[in-house]
């Protein structure tokens, strides 16, 4: 993509810069292909040598000046990544424009701050405007998905990801925000207001205070907002990926399990909670690990106020409300049941029948006590067709206790979600259209990554792929509009990397399989992947000095995967008889929709009865997330996408601080990079020969009459630019390749100055 007779004293170059990732540089003599450095002026004042022989070659180019500040990417001449990186950061900081287009995508970095930008005469002000004509805005994209849903009759989409604490959920408030306050009926009714009220509840129980953000979303989720034929919202219907169960039972330092928990502990005192027994978050095992407590800013007793507004809006009643608080409590009280290890070696356990913490867990639950105790440390197993019953080891039985807190935890967050979901049903008519939301985990990559970073980075793979596949499909639409010439745009399709995740004998496939086999194993599993997929697979590797790691090359970067574990948590094993125990619960017996909670009524986990369930297979975890992925993806097909990529842009939580080097990270995880390398791979640069005769006049002899325009521009653009092979006529737009436009501004800038017109004004591009 060089284009050597653009490097001539004066241009303007990006060298890489450990601290910068790209700084800036002058040219300070002209380039002579063959030339083995380039002297170069940096921004500090050194001057140094480039070295630009094979492998480095020639640096990127900057910029011209007209482009500074652009408010889309790829709008740039020149596409790079120095070229994104340093607008972003200059709209970012020199501007406060925390958005910018990069396509379709709309780039939204973190401000960290609140922005007055938000408001209702905000919304009005975007609200029937074309998006071209306004400031990148995530209003810009909603006001365009809700136009296109309008004028096409099409169903749409928002899909919004990036990494944690990049601003996802904000992004996908405001969106809501902009379709209740669009998409309000005349006449006032509760439905936007229904809409807006599952966020709080949604995140009382799904998101909770991580490491990287305090009020981080521990499952995907896609809401659809179902409009009738006025354009008014009557209806939503949300599904729901992958929560985090480990939680419940598990924090790490400085991490919070589920915000509803010490919502309640903070309300113990309130005279309907008295019944619950609760103590402070920091006396129960499942809510004081992470060894604090408190979030800088956050009431919990008051956000119990907004949760249970939330309910009421919702319709769930007063008494269901205490009904999911008892069993809520009774997880709590469930995690600090005391297991004893007894026998021989520890090999078996026991409950004291007075432990405080199982008897009230009974209670709430209304569950036979000593029965529990029982079944909590002992399991039933069927060896030759005859049944048995074998004491548990207290590790085991610690294991068996908290797997039950997760699957009621898990079956609680479903009946939410399906209680959520009955009351959003539209009334009176069916949606015409909808707009489906999603906020998805983003990529991620830990120092040690297990099932839940591959589940995540796979579901992006996919994502990744569906974008790239519209955004080239897209483009080829604009060729055959503009009848241009069949012309095949290359782009790196990541089918491979899909293919080696879920493709027969993939490795999903080979780990169900392990997962069903006798003395199944994660180390074997390990061995039949690299068996299968060595040397075979481009995208997978196996790590020099593990056996028990495998390693993916995503289309974000290369991830290594440790193997422990994945066997248990693709299982998600429950232990049958204590959940039977519940299955005898009030609690949980009654109807699922509208009613009570159900423990059959849920797919993911649910036990059928004690006895079919040792012989049915389980579906696994793995299983059942590709078959909820593959829908989404149907979905997202159906329907006309818009792309959020939100960036974090520094990890102190600062406010308008740029690292470079974070951000380059998350530009290139995020597709960003990808859509840039795709746009310039086509014809990235295209004008209306209108536009073109404007900005170009001083280099063209033709006439400037209205019908000749198209002939005078295909006329003179070959003696502008020698190869044939860098620009295309369309029927009404002219196509130029990346840099191209880069060359024009030069010659227009050489043609200006010996005409003698100040500089000034065109540096700044006002003519
Ligand atoms: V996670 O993957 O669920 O852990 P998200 O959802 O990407 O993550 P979230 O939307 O929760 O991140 O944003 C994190 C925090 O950044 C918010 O709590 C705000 O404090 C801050 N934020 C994000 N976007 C904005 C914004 N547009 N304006 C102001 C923002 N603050
Ligand atoms: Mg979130």
């Amino acid at each position: 993509m060089a284009t050597p007779e653009l490097y001539t004293k004066g241009a303007n170059v990006w060298v890489p810069d450990p601290e910068e990732v790209w700084v800036c540089a002058q040219l300070q003599q002209d380039y002579r292909p063959g030339d083995q450095q380039l002297l170069l002026l940096l921004s500090d004042g050194r001057e140094v040598q480039y070295p630009v022989a094979p492998p480095v070659g020639l640096p990127p180019l900057g910029n011209p000046d007209i482009l500074e500040g652009e408010n889309d990417l790829t709008a740039l001449s020149f596409l790079h990544e120095p070229a994104v990186l340093h607008n972003l950061r200059v709209r970012f900081l020199h501007y406060n424009s925390i958005y910018t287009y990069c396509g379709i995508i709309l780039v939204a970095l973190n401000p960290y701050e609140e922005l007055p930008i938000y408001g209702e005469e905000v919304i009005d002000a975007y609200s029937g405007q074309d998006m071209a004509e306004m400031d990148p805005h995530i209003f810009s994209l909603a006001e365009d998905a809700y136009r296109t849903m309008i004028r096409e009759e099409k169903n749409q989409s928002i899909i919004i990801s990036g990494e944690s604490g990049s601003g996802k959920t904000v992004s996908a408030k405001f969106t809501m925000r902009y379709f209740a306050v669009v998409g309000g009926a005349a006449q006032q009714t509760s439905v936007e207001e229904k809409v807006l009220a599952s966020n709080p509840i949604m995140e009382a129980i799904g998101n909770a205070k991580t490491i990287r953000n305090d009020n981080s979303s521990r499952f995907g989720k896609y809401i659809e907002i179902g409009f009738g034929s006025k354009g008014d919202i009557i209806g939503a219907n949300m599904r729901t990926y992958l929560l985090e169960k480990s939680r419940v039972v598990f924090q790490a330092p400085e991490e919070r399990n589920y915000h509803i928990f010490y919502q309640l502990c903070a309300s113990r005192d309130l005279p309907e909670m008295r019944g619950l027994k609760l103590n402070s978050a920091e006396d129960f095992q499942y809510t004081n690990q992470g060894m604090d407590i408190n979030i800088p800013g956050v009431d919990d007793a008051m956000e119990l106020e907004h949760t249970r507004n939330a309910l009421t809006i919702l319709g769930v009643q007063p008494d269901q409300q205490m009904e999911l608080f008892r069993i809520l409590a009774a997880v709590l009280h469930l995690g600090n049941v005391n297991i004893q290890a007894s026998g021989r070696g520890g090999d078996r356990s026991y409950i004291n029948g007075d432990d405080r913490s199982l008897v009230v867990f009974s209670i709430l639950m209304g569950v036979e006590g000593s029965q529990m105790a029982h079944w909590l440390c002992h399991q039933r197993l069927v060896v030759g067709g005859e049944m048995l019953v074998k004491p548990m080891s207290g590790q085991q039985a610690n294991e068996a206790r908290d797997a039950l807190a997760k699957h009621i935890y898990g079956q609680l967050f479903a009946w939410i979600v399906q209680r959520l979901n009955s009351a959003l049903r539209a009334q009176r008519e069916q949606p015409k259209t909808f707009i489906g939301v999603l906020d998805i985990y983003g990529f991620e990559t830990f120092d040690r990554n297990s099932f839940e970073q591959f589940c995540i980075n796979y579901a992006n793979e996919k994502l990744q792929q569906q974008f790239n596949r519209h955004v080239f499909q897209l483009e080829q639409e604009e060729y055959v509009r503009e009848e241009l010439p069949w012309n095949r745009i290359e782009f790196s399709d990541n089918q491979p990397c899909i293919t080696l995740i879920e493709g027969s004998l993939g490795l999903l496939d080979l780990l169900d399989e392990e997962c069903r086999v006798p003395k199944g194993s994660d180390e074997n599993w390990a061995r039949k992947l690299y068996e299968q997929h060595l040397n075979q697979s481009p995208n997978f590797r196996k790590p020099r000095m593990s056996n028990s790691a495998f390693i993916v090359l995503h289309f974000a970067d290369t991830v290594q995967y440790e193997c422990d574990g994945f066997l248990d948590k693709n299982r998600d094993t429950i232990f049958e008889e204590p959940i039977n125990i519940m299955r005898a619960s009030q609690l949980f017996q009654q109807k699922p929709v509208g009613g009570s909670l159900s423990v059959s009524s849920v797919p993911n986990g649910g036990v059928r009865s004690g006895k079919r369930a040792h012989r049915e297979h389980k579906l696994t975890v793995g299983f059942q997330f590709r078959q909820s992925l593959q829908l989404l993806m149907d979905t997202l097909n159906s329907t006309t996408p818009h792309y959020v990529r939100c960036i974090k842009p520094n990890d102190l939580k600062q406010s308008f601080l740029f690292d470079p080097k974070r951000a380059v990270q998350q530009l290139r995880a995020c597709g960003v990079l990808e859509t840039i390398r795709i746009s310039a791979a086509g014809y990235p640069s295209r004008w209306t020969y209108e536009e073109f005769f404007g900005r170009y006049r001083v280099l063209f002899h033709g006439s400037s009459a209205q019908d000749e325009l198209q002939v005078s521009c295909q006329k003179a653009i070959p003696n502008l630019i020698p190869d044939p092979e860098q620009y295309c006529f369309g029927k009404t737009k002219v196509f130029f390749r990346a840099g191209q436009v880069a060359v024009l501004e030069k010659l227009r800038a050489e043609r200006l100055w010996l005409a003698g017109v100040l500089i000034q004004s065109w540096v700044r591009g006002w003519i």
